[in-house]
């Protein structure tokens, strides 16, 4: 046991989560589990902010991974427009304006199986230090990294560190091939090791079961620390990828894993994150209501479209939500 880091009273955090009692959860009637997430959410939040986050992809496509739900895998042919390593000015101008927006976490995503070494590693390196200067927290997504990495992108600024675990582990297998489970639990530990915060979550809608779901939230809550920050995806169906055709999730499944998320980690940020264009403005309004309090902000995700500024400031107002406040710098 462990007491809270997040704002509001802290309240004892569990990492002993079994799987039933996160199944019991998982399935409770939908208005007693919604007033359970909302109730953990007020013990630790302020239930009107939201975390806003810009996503930029630094490097995309040809990515050596065989991750079934990705269209910068090299082993399909989603369409994508590839490029290698972004200019850092190009980086850092894209986080100024952000931050002119009121934006305050901002994320650079490279399509890569590992964190460069080299000189790419040293311009991401620059990356995080102009984003970090801006006064914006910085989060860097590059696939597996290694400990001095790790250390090296924690002494230039960065802050959180996405690496998500996607699925139950039962399910991983069916989704990617070409790395494993302990794999990306041993970049966690790296992560955490340096002292950056973990931002680690997954993906619904892929095909997996109840049970799969359950066992991903199982396997977040058994984290200790908790992930600071944990997405909660909703797959984005890309032409030319394996999971084109996958059924269309419930969105009161997204509802259901937020709430669940919310009452197991109820310090830690839980992200409304990939799919929010295809969920209608109730269901997001349902997923805030669950406890999610951060979303992803601007026209793009990595490669695919997302709610642009106008709509999303208009969402927020109309359910009387608002940002948080831009760090001072
Ligand atoms: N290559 C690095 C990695 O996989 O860790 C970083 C970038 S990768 C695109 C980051 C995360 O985006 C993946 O772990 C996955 O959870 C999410 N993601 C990728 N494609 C997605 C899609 N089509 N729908 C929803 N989430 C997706
Ligand atoms: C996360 O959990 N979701 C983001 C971020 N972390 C890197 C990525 C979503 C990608 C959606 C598909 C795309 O735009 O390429
Ligand atoms: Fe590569 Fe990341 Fe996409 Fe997997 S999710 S194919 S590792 S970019």
């Amino acid at each position: 046991m462990q007491t809270g880091t997040g704002a509001g009273a802290p309240g004892l955090l569990r990492h002993d989560w079994k799987q039933e009692e996160v199944a019991a959860i998982y399935r409770l009637p939908l208005p007693e589990l919604v007033f359970r997430a909302q109730s953990a959410h007020r013990e630790h939040h302020a239930a009107e902010r939201v975390e806003t986050c810009q996503l930029i992809s630094i490097k995309t496509g040809g990515c050596p991974e065989d991750c079934a739900y990705c269209p910068q895998s090299a082993h399909y042919d989603a369409e994508v427009d590839g490029h290698g390593l972004m200019d850092p000015q190009e980086v850092i101008a894209a986080a100024k304006e952000a931050a002119g927006r009121g934006v305050t976490r901002f994320c650079m995503g490279g399509a890569w199986r590992e964190a460069p070494q080299g000189k790419e590693f040293e311009t991401v390196l620059e990356m995080v230090r102009g984003v970090a200067a801006a006064g914006l927290e910085v989060c860097c997504t590059l696939g597996m990294l290694r400990e001095e990495q790790a250390q090296r992108l924690k002494e230039a600024g960065l802050t959180a560190y996405n690496h998500n675990l996607d699925t139950s582990p039962e399910f991983y297998g069916n989704i990617i091939t070409t790395r494993v489970y302990e794999d990306r639990l041993r970049t966690l530990a790296a992560v955490r090791k340096a002292g950056i915060t973990v931002c680690c979550g997954g993906i619904l809608g892929m095909g997996e079961r109840e049970q799969d779901r359950i066992g991903l939230l199982q396997q977040l809550a058994t984290l200790q620390p908790h992930p600071e920050s944990v997405p909660v995806n909703m797959l984005v169906r890309v032409e030319g990828t394996p999971l084109a055709d996958a059924p269309a999730l419930d969105p009161l499944e997204m509802v259901r894993a937020i709430a669940t998320a919310r009452i197991l980690m109820p310090a830690s940020r839980v992200r409304l994150a990939a799919g929010r264009k295809q969920l209608s403005p109730e269901a997001v309004a349902l997923c805030f209501l669950a406890g999610a309090n951060s979303i992803f902000v601007g026209e793009r995700l990595l490669t695919t479209p997302n709610p642009g500024p106008d709509e999303d400031y208009q969402m927020l107002e109309s359910l009387g939500m608002k940002p948080l406040e831009p760090h001072a710098h």
